[in-house]
């Protein structure tokens, strides 16, 4: 079944996302996610200039073939643009394959290791009791794990935390030039221990909690919080510190117990191997359209599966519904899923252009039956939001030196 054409479509609606089209010659069409917050157009032009004349003519069945071809067959490999090209055509043929085959992914990927795909939700607030107040919320609704973020006082911003914005797509969508934020790890370390130690006391094992230190702190910082942490069992404690130095995590490995997660910046298996054989991390969390598809994060789930490593995708809401529903797929199939971050399905001007039928339930989504990822986009409406540049944060320590955001 021949590929005739790729189409790359930018919308932002309220933030920009990337969705590539690959088209054959019966008709049938695939959809896939190529959106790296940030850095948009990097990815559209790899995708137009360098992918799209290589696979027009090629069998769209040949998944695993096209993926190599896409991977191996360039001599820069890895990083964050190439993998999300590849993530996107990657998605597209599977989605394809489904509807071929009338069956939604999640049969061709081994079929159902249970019947619904358990979330982590978000509370963040601009204190502790903010913060708590929106736990009790979510728990309300069902969610039985929550990542609790809060504003660190005497911090004008912090990670994670919305201030005056109504949702992360106006946070994140609206920013002409990097914003600078400004990081203090004593004040960070003032308020973490408390926000977990108030959130047991308030609401006992009600629920799981995790926290995002987003990459901020040193090994030996690391440590030092999972350590003081341990108390409060959190069911993990994710970028403990920055990805790219994976020996950091022997470090902090050997001074606690806090369960570790790691993995959304990561693009391919090389970078998180040694992670997950010398089981320094407890969670990978690698996302579809950053580590090369629905093929690139099986081929890591099922190598951290030997080594008792689960998987908690990326749920940011700077991926689309597209990779959500991959996401579903792989969560409901892969035997060692751990579990899913979910931010919503977006804002409404984002649900006039991806459109599935995924349902969210006590905490819980059930993945769609539809044939193929199961999500409509609708180009028309996708033209009425334009692309708009916006940058992620950088972060400066108070006396001006650049941080780890
Ligand atoms: C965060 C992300 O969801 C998370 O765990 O780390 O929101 C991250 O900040 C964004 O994906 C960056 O684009
Ligand atoms: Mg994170």
């Amino acid at each position: 079944m021949k590929i005739t054409d790729i189409q790359v479509f930018v919308t932002s609606p309220g933030r920009n996302f990337v969705t590539v089209k690959v088209t054959t010659e019966s008709g049938v069409y695939g959809l896939g996610d190529a959106t790296v917050n940030g850095r948009e157009l990097a990815v559209v032009t790899y995708l137009e200039e360098h992918v799209v004349p290589c696979l027009v003519g090629r069998d769209a069945h040949n998944i695993e073939d096209i993926w190599q071809y896409l991977y191996k067959g360039v001599y820069w490999r890895r990083g964050p643009i190439t993998m999300a090209a590849i993530a996107a055509i990657d998605m597209a043929l599977w989605d394809i394959k489904g509807k071929v085959a009338g069956l939604p992914v999640y049969q061709l990927l081994g079929g159902k290791c249970r019947e619904a795909i358990t979330l982590y939700a978000h509370a963040n607030g601009e204190n502790i009791e903010d913060t708590l107040d929106k736990t009790e919320e979510l728990i309300q609704q069902g969610f039985k794990a929550i990542r609790l973020q809060s504003a660190i006082p005497g911090l004008s911003e912090t990670y994670g935390v919305l201030g005056d914005k109504k949702d992360y797509f106006e946070l994140q969508g609206n920013r002409p030039l990097p914003p600078e934020q400004e990081w203090s790890t004593a004040k960070y370390f003032k308020l973490v221990p408390e926000l977990f130690e108030q959130a047991r006391q308030r609401f006992g094992d009600k629920a799981q909690f995790l926290h995002d230190v987003h990459s901020r702190l040193t090994p030996i910082e690391s440590a030092k919080l999972g350590k003081m942490l341990e108390e409060y069992q959190l069911l993990f404690l994710e970028d403990a510190s920055i990805a790219e130095n994976q020996d950091n995590y022997k470090l902090i490995r050997h001074h606690t117990t806090t369960p570790l997660a790691l993995g959304e910046t990561y693009n391919t298996i090389w970078d998180c191997k040694d992670l997950i054989q010398n089981q320094l991390i407890d969670y990978i969390r690698v996302a579809a359209t950053h580590a090369g598809g629905i093929t690139g994060v099986k081929k890591i789930s099922d190598f951290a599966d030997i080594y008792n490593v689960r998987t908690a995708p990326h749920g940011a809401p700077d991926l689309s519904p597209i990779c959500f529903a991959a996401h579903m797929h792989l969560n409901i199939s892969t035997h060692n899923f751990g579990i899913q971050e979910f931010v919503g399905f977006g804002n409404e001007e984002s649900k006039t252009i991806f459109k599935h039928d995924m349902k969210l339930e006590n905490g819980m989504i059930y993945v769609s039956d539809a044939p193929g990822l199961g999500v409509e986009f609708d180009e028309q409406a996708a033209t009425q939001y334009p692309y708009k540049r916006s940058y992620l944060p950088v972060s400066r320590l108070e006396d001006g030196t650049l941080w780890h955001w």
